[in-house]
């Protein structure tokens, strides 16, 4: 009976698109390709409603957006050295997170909701140093490339 009900809830969740998720991103000194000082996951695809999560597996990291690298109306969070912080996705478009003390080692995620990557330049202009900037534009570039297919008819322009 126990798992005929576990089934079907995992039906009902997954048959209601709109339903908030809660992702989580571990902060990690190493991941299991070999790369250090990073995210355990760095091109992260959202929806409004969902809680991003991040959460200090390894020590001496943090997780916050940068000023001018998200979308208007969305708040901006930072959190503190080995503490987790969650933020709620509030707006479509990219944001893009750092750790504040390796940002220049490339610890970096980008952040898509509703697959809007408008304020890509806002993002590629805004103060992120060293293999950060480069990193958050191979994930643009990732980003852009690997948009859903549903998604790709609409704007053949860009
Ligand atoms: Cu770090």
């Amino acid at each position: 009976m126990r798992k005929i009900l576990l089934a079907s809830t995992l039906l009902i969740g997954s048959s209601f698109a709109a339903l908030a998720d809660t992702i989580e991103i571990e902060m990690l000194n190493k991941n299991e390709a070999g790369d250090r000082m990073v995210f355990g996951q760095e091109l992260i695809r959202a929806e409004v409603g969902d809680v991003i999560r991040f959460v200090p597996t390894d020590k001496s990291h943090n997780a916050q957006s940068v000023k001018g690298a998200l979308p208007d109306g969305q708040e901006a969070f930072k959190g503190k050295m080995n503490a987790a912080v969650e933020y709620t996705v509030t707006e479509p478009g990219l944001t893009a997170v750092v750790c504040l003390p390796h940002q220049a080692l490339g610890m970096v995620a980008l952040v898509v909701v509703g697959d809007d990557l408008g304020n890509a330049d806002a993002i590629l202009d805004a103060r992120v140093p060293g293999k950060g900037k480069d990193k958050l534009e191979a994930l643009i570039e990732e980003a852009r490339t690997t948009a859903p297919a549903a998604e790709q008819p609409a704007d053949q322009s860009s």
